[in-house]
């Protein structure tokens, strides 16, 4: 098989590079460890920046998630029984916009299959050949057989445990890493959010999150032990916890449920320095991941589709690559700077297992200091809603 652009890794970032690659007249093929609902079934980001609304509209995929997502103009931050609200709207004019991955990870599917975009499911094995020269090639097995892929450009979009990152040699490749000492457990569940907006709370039993993905279907998050198992943490468990973490009055309000799904994320901060090697570009969770405590994973990862879709364009269309060789720099320089809210947000917010009485009044200060000046809220309201691109 040949194609101009081989894309490793089918969720949001293959998926929506490909179907962007598509629109211009690019062939693509996407490889994909898992199955399509496999890949359906992990719950994940729900907040977008307005930045990858944009992508989606412009790949021509966004008219579900025009109907149906829910348009958040600020958030409320709560300490203990204190509680105030960052007004994104006033502070950059801008929202940010909640629409579940899954669900655009499936308009992104329909939207490829619909074309007869060629994504092969299942793949095992993958090893990219040749990608320091001008003709790389992928090989890989499905069911058993050996296959292979002749291509221009290898974009690897295979998420944090993938093969792409590994590829480029470790003279080359610097790793920048932070893990935090806890987890998150989430839950979803089939109730209606306690408030019409997000909720981060810093309570003396740790961090919990608010969250939602429509009116109905309701996201919520309990700071926990990297040793607790999901299987420990019944619904009843999981309820009386979060009210727990939650200011009084919220708690009250809060409407429980039978979940859905539970599971626990680990929280790391992750970066790898090049994002390009040859023709060989890391995309998206491939090189790097942030604490959930900013929003910012999969919004991380539009802004890299956006310079590597514009750099392969003027590459293809105008046979010039200075976009594509400066693809590691422009995205690195935005990636830095999502990193640096998503960690500052996570320690700013959750209870660390070593704090002792200093840390804890440094982190009030912070908090109390975000809540009575508005350049610190505009600053915060900036990263939220997502620097430009
Ligand atoms: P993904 O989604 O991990 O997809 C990578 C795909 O590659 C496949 N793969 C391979 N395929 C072929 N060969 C191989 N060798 C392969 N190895 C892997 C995998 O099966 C998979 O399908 O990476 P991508 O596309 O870069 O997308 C990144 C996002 O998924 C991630 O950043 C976000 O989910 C992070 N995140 C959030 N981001 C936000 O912007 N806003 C949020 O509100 C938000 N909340 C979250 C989050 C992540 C969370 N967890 C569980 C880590 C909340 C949580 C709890
Ligand atoms: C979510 O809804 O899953 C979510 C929202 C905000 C975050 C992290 C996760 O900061």
């Amino acid at each position: 098989m040949r194609t101009q652009v081989a894309i490793i890794g089918g969720g949001p970032s293959g998926l929506l590079l490909s179907q962007l690659l598509h629109r211009k007249g690019i062939d693509t093929v996407v490889l994909e460890r898992k199955t399509r609902d496999y890949v359906l079934g992990r719950i994940r980001a729900g907040v977008l920046e307005t930045g990858f609304v944009d992508l989606m509209r412009e790949a021509g995929v966004a008219e579900r998630m025009d109907a149906e997502c829910i348009i958040h103009d600020g958030t409320v931050i709560a300490f203990g029984e204190k509680q105030f609200r960052i007004d994104f709207r006033e502070a950059t004019g801008e929202s940010v916009v909640i629409y579940g991955q899954t669900e655009l990870t499936r308009d992104l599917y329909d939207a490829r299959e619909a074309v007869g975009g060629k994504i092969v499911f299942n793949v095992e094995d993958v090893v990219i050949h040749g990608a320091d020269t001008d003709a790389p090639h992928l090989t890989y097995s499905v069911d058993g057989a050996e296959k292979r892929i002749d291509c221009e450009f290898v974009a690897g979009c295979d998420g944090f445990h993938g093969v792409s990152r590994q590829t480029i040699p470790l003279n080359v490749r610097r790793e920048y890493e932070k893990v935090y000492p806890f987890g998150w457990l989430g839950l979803l569940s089939d109730t209606p959010p306690v408030h019409e907006e997000l909720i981060y709370s810093n309570s003396e039993r740790g961090f919990a999150l608010c969250s939602q993905r429509s009116w109905t279907r309701s996201r919520y998050y309990i700071q926990c032990s990297l040793s607790d198992h999901v299987e420990d943490w019944t619904d009843q468990m999981f309820w009386n916890e979060l009210r727990r973490r939650l200011p009084q009055d919220v708690a009250e309000r809060l409407v429980t449920g039978k979940s859905i799904e539970k599971s626990i994320a680990p929280l790391r901060s992750f970066v790898t320095e090049p994002m390009r090697w040859g023709r060989l570009f890391l995309c998206g969770d491939a090189a790097h991941i942030v604490p959930p405590t900013g929003a910012k994973g999969l919004n991380t990862a539009a802004s890299d589709i956006h310079y590597l879709y514009h750099g392969l364009l003027q590459y293809y269309e105008e046979g010039d690559s200075e976009g594509i060789d400066r693809y590691s720099e422009k995205a690195l320089a935005r990636i830095w700077k999502a990193e640096r809210f998503s960690w500052s947000t996570t320690n700013l917010l959750h209870r660390f297992p070593d704090q002792n009485g200093f840390d804890l009044k440094m982190q009030k200060a912070d908090i109390d200091f975000l809540r009575e000046n508005r350049e610190a809220q505009s600053v915060f309201a900036q990263n939220y809603v997502g620097l430009p691109f």
